[in-house]
């Protein structure tokens, strides 16, 4: 294809005003990686003109990646130009010419929602209160064990609605929406991420030949685990898993269910209980987002609305 490789790629496909000078970046530690991808830290020189070093994160692909995995790079850069909302991760430049394709994007010190969860305790089971909030709390072995309360769920939860309301407007549908592909940053703002599979609506026929099972079932609708249709509708199905996730701290989804037993399970009406910890009203908005129509899912829209109304409650 025209973007099988970097060197047959012509500057047309990026545009200027994103790219940044390589020899600015200076790499640092892996921050993660997925088979065909890594995310570095990294020092930017004089990013937008700050005339100071920025800490930044760098995704891009590893030497065994092919064409298609570059394609899915080039186009997350397509798509990440595009958008600019406070909880959707913001791309920050590009290094697309003489040497692997590097994006840019912002830093975001406490990693996953899932890895932040997973390293986080509650404060004060079922309780809204975060007055005193410690957000880091000395354990006695030395390690800092995060508290979150109650009303910290709501406010994640609200948050991904929030970038996810967004996205739907402008029609991209997420795909692989789940806590490890939404970052946290300083002041616990909630990014999603992750555009890597995401594609506008329209485009049809991208869809088929990029699902390959790379996505994961237990965050996908049932329409799209037997009919390869992904909409903001399916998304708003992943984010009910997402709340589950949320609300677990970081628990993997559906527990001591084999994936292929879920296909079976999902169409005779199966759905994961109420957590013990979780609000009824969390629980109430899950069971909205699995339902097996589409069509009766909420919005995303009605559950910014309605997390608004809950958390203004209980102010
Ligand atoms: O949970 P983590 O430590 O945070 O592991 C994942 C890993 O890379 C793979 O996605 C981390 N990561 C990804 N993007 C960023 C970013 N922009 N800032 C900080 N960490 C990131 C993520």
């Amino acid at each position: 294809g025209q973007w099988g490789s970097p060197d047959t790629m012509t500057s047309e496909i990026f545009d200027d005003t994103w790219e940044f000078p390589r020899g600015d970046l200076t790499l640092e530690n892996i921050l993660g990686e997925g088979e065909f991808g890594q995310v570095v830290k990294a020092q930017a020189k004089n990013l937008n003109g700050s005339g100071s070093t920025s800490v930044v994160a760098v995704k891009m692909l590893k030497p065994e990646a092919s064409g298609t995995e570059y394609q899915d790079l080039a186009s997350e850069f397509q798509l990440m130009k595009e958008v600019d909302h406070p909880n959707v991760i913001k791309l920050l430049g590009v290094c697309s010419q003489k040497g692997p394709l590097y994006l840019i994007v912002e830093y975001c010190e406490f990693g996953s929602l899932r890895s932040f969860l997973r390293a986080s305790q509650f404060k004060n089971q079922s309780s809204w209160d975060d007055k005193k909030r410690q957000v880091d709390n000395e354990e006695p072995d030395g390690s800092q064990a995060r508290e979150i309360t109650i009303r910290d769920l709501f406010v994640f939860a609200w948050q991904i609605a929030k970038g996810m309301d967004y996205l739907a407007g402008l029609k991209i549908v997420h795909r692989d929406l789940a806590a490890r592909n939404v970052l946290v940053s300083e002041g616990l703002k909630l990014k999603i991420s992750d555009f890597g599979l995401s594609r506008d609506v329209y485009e049809m026929d991208t869809y088929l030949k990029l699902s390959k099972g790379r996505i994961p079932v237990k965050w996908m609708a049932p329409e799209s685990l037997y009919r390869q249709v992904y909409t903001t509708k399916s998304d708003i199905w992943s984010y009910g898993i997402v709340l589950w996730e949320t609300v677990t701290l970081g628990a993997s989804p559906y527990p001591g269910i084999p994936a292929e037993r879920l296909f079976p399970l999902l169409t005779t009406g199966y759905r994961m209980d109420r957590p013990e910890e979780c609000p009824d009203e969390l629980y109430a908005i899950m069971q909205k987002c699995w339902k097996s129509e589409p069509e009766q899912r909420p919005t995303f829209t009605e559950l910014v609305r309605f997390l608004d109304n809950i958390l203004q409650q209980n102010t």
